[in-house]
């Protein structure tokens, strides 16, 4: 059996210490292991740490093992994490209560050293699938920033944050100037490299957590600043300005500077019930245009 690299993580729940300890001994080498004693400090871990799987008992105290699943199933920071119990209930009906509230596994005590690793595994193998899928399905491939997709996700969800804090949310679109005249005279290469160096300059701009950038597509960037106030977006986008043309990537064919410059187009607003971030991210677009003709290299609000 290939050992699965040390970057997993396990929690065990169980209330008897033996069980903890021997379940820990069994799955160790595969994943650092995480203990929870009962099913409230069970969840705490698991919104904290969320762990690539979790290892859990039934019958507990406070709160036995099928509480626990429902309830870590109701959180969207844990619902995506793979369950399997290990139990002495041996019983088909709990087996059938366990499955359909969503474990993955379901095996009974007294188990078997062997089979419980093979599971775990398995599980692990399917968690290790999982974040490769995420990673393909969220992250652009040639610069390594957020993709179109995962833009789409969070100014959704950042739109409704800001609508129920009454906060102000800032969408920014950046294009690279005269990029195709750069891949005429640099050749597509280096036009690539020019856009993995760029999007680092623009992502090294986004100091606050909910700061974001994306590229949205060929040589477009967006950024999202919630919670900021037209200032501070302000600010920032133009420390993104800045940074690009401290690349200092020469650029012989643009017809504005003689490097590499970016314009943007910039849309606050207060998030209303009529209002949505796919109108905000077209009036963006629009201010886009204008910083285009009144030269390039330059924010248009
Ligand atoms: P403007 O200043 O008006 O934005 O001019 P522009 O030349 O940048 O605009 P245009 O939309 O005409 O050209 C965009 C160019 O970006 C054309 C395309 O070849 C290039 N491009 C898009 N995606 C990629 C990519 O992934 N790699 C490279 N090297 N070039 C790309
Ligand atoms: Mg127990
Ligand atoms: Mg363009
Ligand atoms: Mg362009």
């Amino acid at each position: 059996m290939n050992k699965i690299k040390q970057d997993f993580s396990i929690l065990i729940v169980d209330d008897d210490k033996t069980n903890r300890r021997i379940l820990k001994e069994l799955v160790e080498d595969e994943a650092k292991v995480l203990l929870a004693k009962n099913g409230t400090q069970a969840i705490e871990k698991a919104v904290e740490f969320v762990p690539d799987l979790i290892i859990l008992d039934i019958v507990m105290p406070d709160m036995d093992g099928f509480a626990v699943i429902e309830s870590l199933k109701k959180k969207r920071e844990t619902q995506h994490i793979p369950i399997i119990f290990i139990t002495g209930n041996t019983s088909i009906e709990a087996e059938e209560r366990g499955l359909r509230l969503g474990a993955v596994d379901y095996i009974s005590k007294p188990f078997h050293a062997g089979i419980v690793q093979a599971r775990v595994h398995t599980q692990l193998q399917f968690s290790a699938h999982r974040k490769m899928l995420d990673e393909l399905a969220h992250y652009d491939a040639l610069t390594g920033i957020p993709n179109r997709r995962y833009f789409d996700n969070v100014v959704a969800s950042e739109w409704r944050n800001c609508l129920q804090t009454e906060q102000a949310i800032t969408i920014a679109v950046i294009d690279v100037d005269f990029f195709k005249n750069f891949n005429d005279t640099y050749g597509h290469l280096a036009g690539d490299k020019t856009l993995r160096a760029v999007a680092q300059a623009l992502k090294s701009q986004m100091v606050r957590d909910r700061d974001f950038v994306a590229r949205l597509g060929g040589e477009e960037f967006v950024v999202v600043l919630a919670d900021s106030d037209p200032r501070r977006a302000e600010d920032v986008l133009h420390n993104c300005i800045n940074a690009v043309r401290e690349l200092d990537i020469a650029h012989a064919a643009s017809e504005c500077e003689s490097c590499v410059t970016i314009s943007i187009g910039c849309y606050t607003d207060f998030p209303d019930k009529n209002s949505n971030p796919l109108e905000a991210l077209d009036m963006a677009d629009k201010c886009l245009y204008f910083a285009k003709d009144s030269g390039r290299n330059q924010i248009h609000s």
